[in-house]
């Protein structure tokens, strides 16, 4: 595989981030971010998937060795009790806010800089499989206007054998492509785009990718637990699906309200309510899809965020 194209933060001043996203469909940024803000994230998190039992007790839990038998990801339902602590927590959002990140993705994206309100946390155990992240592009979940961002860091130095991103270089000018309809991956022998890029991203740099960019988790290989947290982003202006702002699936009752409730200040609580945003589908849509969409799981969808909305006070 070729090696990452990297821009140093020293660089940043002389080059265009919009011309290099336009021509490469990444960004992978040194440096980007002090360290030790970095480690202290990491510090929360390790706390709790130590305690939850996931890494050897007899290592250090800095070492992050994890214990093969509670192996386990998303949809797991021991995955989502422990990740449900981590996205409960305060810094675990302002991660997503923090301004060295801000600065660069203003030169990327203008003044007008939305940070999407639900970052990801990836947990990622080695040696499994079904864990790994095959080809996708994040537009077809992010939705909305496909000139969004994916700010992608470790929270630790990630050698290949832990596991980072790989990105398809170019591939975002060939539009949404198709995916196998089961599993939603693209096949990688038949995804348009130059070619394959990866290597070794280290604390502090930051992976950005278009929304179109075809892109793929390394399998982690390492005895580690891989530790990583993305983020996106886009000009405000820009249209945006409203389920960004909600919890719209079925079965879960995750609301901000319960999130905010163990938060020790109110810094970033609805931080998006007095930005003008511009949903996409529309409010309008929302209700009418919630009465005619032929499928009643989307119908029940669509009513959720409409109800989400309006308790938020955004309809
Ligand atoms: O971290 C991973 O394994 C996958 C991340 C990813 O696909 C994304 O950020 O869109």
């Amino acid at each position: 595989m070729k090696p990452f194209r990297e821009i140093s933060a020293s660089q940043l001043s002389s080059l265009s981030l919009p011309d290099e996203m336009k021509a490469w469909g990444y960004l992978l940024i040194r440096n980007v971010l002090p360290v030790e803000d970095i480690t202290r994230m990491l510090e929360e998190i390790t706390r709790i998937v130590s305690a939850s039992g996931w890494l050897l007790s007899d290592r250090s839990p800095a070492e992050r060795v994890s214990d093969a038998r509670a192996a386990c990801g998303d949809p797991d339902p021991a995955f989502k009790r422990v990740y449900e602590q981590i996205f409960n927590l305060q810094a675990f959002h302002a991660f997503a806010h923090h301004s060295a990140l801000r600065q660069v993705m203003h030169l990327l994206v203008g003044q007008d800089l939305l940070v999407h309100p639900k970052p990801i946390g990836r947990l990622i155990f080695p040696n499994c499989d079904r864990l790994v992240i095959h080809a996708h592009q994040d537009h077809r979940s992010l939705d909305g206007d496909a000139e969004s961002f994916t700010a992608w860091m470790p929270l630790h130095d990630c050698p290949v054998e832990v596991g980072p991103l790989q990105i398809m270089e170019g591939s975002h000018v060939y539009g949404l492509q198709g995916v196998d309809p089961t599993t939603g991956i693209i096949a990688k022998e038949t995804a348009r785009g130059g070619e394959w890029a990866g290597g070794p991203i280290y604390a502090g740099d930051v992976l950005i990718f278009h929304s179109l960019t075809v892109h793929a988790a390394t399998p982690n290989t390492s005895t580690q637990l891989r530790i990583s947290m993305d983020c996106r982003f886009q000009d405000a202006r820009r249209a945006v699906n409203p389920a960004n702002f909600v919890f719209p699936g079925s079965g879960n009752d995750k609301s901000w309200e319960a999130i905010y409730a163990g938060w020790p200040s109110e810094e970033l609580k609805y931080f998006w309510k007095t930005m003008p945003l511009l949903f996409e589908p529309s409010r309008a849509t929302l209700a009418k899809l919630a009465d005619t969409e032929a499928e009643p799981k989307l119908r029940a969808r669509y009513a959720r965020i409409l109800d989400q909305l309006e308790a938020q006070g955004l309809s």
